[in-house]
């Protein structure tokens, strides 16, 4: 037998297959296997999808995304007639499936921007990358909630939670609405409820100054910031009001600078 052979064994209910060229085994699963199942996989093993990411019609949000049959990646969804758009769908995460609205992992891309790059959105989605200002208000046009992950320069991991995560359109400055915290850090998106949303080119923030200017990125400040998760100075060095940092991550120090940060959402009632 070979991987061919094997391949024919998946028919009906089968959605990916494995064959070991060692052994000569063939496996088949009536799921698709994920990046995540297979991490300390035997080289000599080989891993087919059937399947890659199709779905038939357009998911209005990643909660129509069968989570035992598709993997974690990127999906276009149609939260509203007439508007799709390409979303990362964390079918990992606890409590999940969640769309990514924004992940930093590296330094990779700038986010330094202007006003029409945060609304258009901007890097590649799954890694470094803001989702954009358009489809954070599509996408929160039904009841949302906002999950915060961080991971400190220390490697500290934390989280907040908001029961209520809304953003306006852009007649009213992309304008946020969170409340409804929980989670194992301290509260620092209060400070920017009810805020519009800011760039070094569109200064609606209530600071005499720009705050994207002074803070490098492009945020719902106020005057301006408890957190700066789309700061662009990307470092554990100076400036550190400039990088993406949590003001509450840790309670006996001032550095809750961020090496990793994602926001995630989800419909209250998908
Ligand atoms: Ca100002």
């Amino acid at each position: 037998m070979n991987h061919v052979d094997c391949a024919k064994v998946c028919k009906s209910n089968c959605l990916s297959f494995t064959f070991d060229h060692s052994t000569k085994e063939c496996a088949t699963f009536r799921r698709m296997l994920c990046r995540n199942d297979t991490a300390a996989i035997p080289h000599s093993l080989m891993l087919f999808n059937k399947v890659d990411r199709q779905i038939s019609s357009n998911p209005v949000d990643c909660s129509e995304i069968d989570t035992a049959v598709y993997c974690s990646g990127v999906y276009r969804i149609t939260p509203s007639p007439g508007v799709s758009f390409d979303v990362y769908c964390d079918l990992h995460t606890a409590d999940g499936p969640w769309t990514v609205i924004q992940n930093r992992e590296n330094g990779d891309v700038n986010f330094y921007r202007p006003w029409e790059d945060y609304r258009q959105g901007f890097g590649n989605v799954g890694r470094n990358f803001w989702l954009g200002n358009e489809a954070l208000h599509y996408l929160t046009i039904k009841a949302s909630i906002l999950r915060i992950q961080m991971v400190s320069w220390l490697g500290d991991a934390k989280y907040a939670q908001y029961s209520t995560f809304k953003v306006e359109n852009e007649t009213e400055n992309y304008k946020l609405t969170i409340y409804g915290f929980s989670g194992n850090t301290s509260d620092c998106m209060f400070y920017h409820n009810g805020m519009s949303f800011s760039t070094y080119d569109r200064d609606n923030d209530l600071s005499p100054t720009s705050c994207a200017e002074n803070h490098l990125g492009g945020w719902w400040y106020n005057a301006c910031h408890y957190t700066n998760l789309n700061g662009a100075e990307y470092s554990n060095r100076q400036n550190y009001h400039k990088r993406p940092v949590w003001e509450n991550f840790y309670t006996n120090s001032n550095d809750g600078s961020l090496r990793k940060t994602k926001m995630l959402l989800k419909h209250v009632n998908p």
